[in-house]
């Protein structure tokens, strides 16, 4: 009886695990669309310093576009194989949600609304970021609190727009709202002086600054006024496309954990270390299991590197921009960046 009842328990088992199998199979689309394109669709930002912008010649660069690269790397063993399209924060869920984009890496704030309402699913917080302000150093302005009665540029369409209204209405201030559709006319409109103050995400306010003439006559106040996860977005309803999506960010954080760079790469495949083995494919077939190969991230690091590498390498305070790791160190060493293990 116990038997025949264990018996009944793991054939139930076994085809709730068939039923899921199928149902992530039936929609897993978007791998295979990729494959068959011969490239990623990847939605980035119009410009952002650091993030993603197009260098002299015409090529894409940045930590966001790094994560698409990423995704390429690990799907085809080539990170190039990528159509970038740049969108502004009014068209992004839109191209995600038309099927025009695989996947949207643009400094996009993880909210609930987005994932609820938009039928959307933020894969992992990529940057944890935080709202902030642009002065003129004549202003005098010391805190965020000084900012009662001046008149703020900011983009539409963005959580940037709604935690400014919240925030002055907490501290009982108020403020003249100066509505850009674009980043391009909201720093015009700061430059020109129809705004004091430009309020965006932190770390587009570290390019912002180097992009103004005078970079040295403008501050980022020390407030951070709201949370701003920032990560990968992709359509609900492809379980194996979130997960590729999504394990390729761990991958990149778990190798930097372990100390598996683009330049140890070929030493990391040796190593006896259980995590690292699984990690670079050389025990089990994890890869295999996510619709991949086996080396997909041995090939992300070999070709793109780890999370630190791209971050120094596009952000930190090595780059033009200079921001330091802060939070988006590794838990580890006192940030909050956490991956879940391959095993
Ligand atoms: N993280 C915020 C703000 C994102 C955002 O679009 N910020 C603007 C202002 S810095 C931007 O990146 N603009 C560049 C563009 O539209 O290409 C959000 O997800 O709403």
């Amino acid at each position: 009886m116990i038997c025949g009842k264990l018996m009944t328990t793991s054939l139930g088992a076994l085809l709730a695990l068939a039923a899921i199998f199928n149902a992530s199979s039936v929609n897993a689309q978007t791998l295979k669309a990729v494959k068959d394109r011969g490239a990623l669709n990847c939605g980035v930002s119009e410009g952002l310093y650091g993030f993603s912008a197009r260098d002299k010649n015409g090529n894409w660069t940045g930590f966001d576009v790094e994560m698409c690269h990423a995704i390429a790397a690990a799907i085809f063993d080539d990170p190039g194989k990528i159509n970038f399209v740049p969108l502004d924060a009014s068209r992004r869920f839109e191209a995600l949600q038309s099927g025009s984009i695989d996947v949207l890496s643009r400094n996009t704030t993880w909210t609930m609304s987005r994932e609820v309402d938009l039928g959307l699913s933020f894969t992992a917080t990529s940057y944890y970021d935080g709202q902030g302000f642009l002065v003129r150093r004549d202003l005098n302005k010391e805190t965020a609190l000084d900012l009662d009665g001046t008149k703020i540029c900011v983009q539409t369409g963005t959580t940037t727009e709604l935690n400014l209204a919240d925030y002055f209405r907490t501290n009982k201030m108020l403020y003249g709202l100066v509505a850009a559709s674009t980043l391009e006319t909201a720093i015009k409109g700061y430059d020109s002086g129809q705004c004091n103050v430009l309020t965006a995400d932190v770390s587009a306010l570290f390019g912002i600054r180097l992009s103004l003439s005078k970079p040295d006559e403008h501050v980022i106040l020390p407030d951070v006024i709201s949370k701003e996860p920032l990560g990968p977005v992709v359509r609900q309803g492809d379980v194996q496309w979130f997960n590729i999506v999504k394990w390729v960010q761990f991958a990149l954080v778990n190798a930097e954990e372990l100390g598996v760079t683009s330049k140890n790469i070929d030493e990391a495949l040796k190593s006896e270390n259980p995590d690292v083995r699984r990690l670079v494919g050389v025990e089990g077939n994890y890869g295999e299991r996510l619709g991949l190969t086996n080396d997909w991230a041995a090939r992300v690091i070999r070709l793109v590197g780890n999370y630190g590498e791209i971050f120094e390498r596009n952000v930190g305070v090595g780059s033009a921009l200079a921001i330091p790791r802060g939070i988006n160190q590794l838990w580890s060493k006192g940030g909050i960046l956490y991956a879940p293990p391959i095993r």
